[in-house]
């Protein structure tokens, strides 16, 4: 019976040294990364985006919060964009939490094409965002920031299918309208 007592009390003693030092720390498990676009939302495409920064844009909205719920005010946090196939002109941000643990970046300036995945670090602890699928005028694999004649080949290789990467409009298929749109940031890259 002492035994099982103590073994409690070691329990809870453990639990309380556990909530002294991680109250006030970010923490993966209650802090929010939430990726939108401005673009109409569909099944297949969440944006078309052109590294001259004239297409479509992410927001990233991050909240910041200890284990216990409690948002943290005045942290820095690093917004990460996607590596892989993906170029972003500008790299990551740096942003810092206002009185509410909230804070925001937008991107704008990038290519590449498929699904984009950006994530939150703060004190060292990471926190993934929900996925979005970019269409993009620099759909090269992998993007380099410029939408030139290897893009406008991979464009003519997704014509008149169903490849979304091209699908700017987000109609469900890579049509003349589509062209129109590619053709009108012809050219553009990075600034
Ligand atoms: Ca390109
Ligand atoms: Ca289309």
């Amino acid at each position: 019976m002492l035994k099982k007592l103590l073994v409690a009390c070691l329990g809870t003693a453990v639990v309380l040294a556990a909530g002294v030092a991680f109250a006030g720390v970010p923490c993966a498990g209650t802090s929010e990364c939430n990726v939108s676009t401005n673009a109409t939302l569909c099944t297949s495409t969440e944006g078309a985006f052109c590294p001259a920064g004239d297409g479509d844009m992410v927001t990233v909205d991050v909240v910041i919060r200890d284990c216990y719920g409690n948002t943290l005010s005045g942290r820095d946090v690093t917004i990460t964009p996607p590596g892989g196939n993906f170029f972003f002109c500008g790299g990551s941000q740096v942003v810092t939490t206002d009185a509410l643990g909230e804070a925001s970046a937008t991107f704008d300036e990038f290519g590449g094409c498929g699904f984009a995945q950006f994530s939150l670090t703060s004190e060292g602890v990471t926190v993934q965002g929900n996925l979005i699928y970019s269409a993009s005028f620099d759909n090269d694999e992998p993007a380099n920031g410029a939408v030139s004649a290897t893009d406008f080949a991979r464009f003519a290789s997704h014509y008149l299918t169903t490849n979304p990467c091209s699908d700017y409009d987000c109609s469900g298929g890579v049509t003349a309208s589509d062209f129109a749109r590619f053709a009108s940031h012809y050219l553009h890259q990075c600034p």
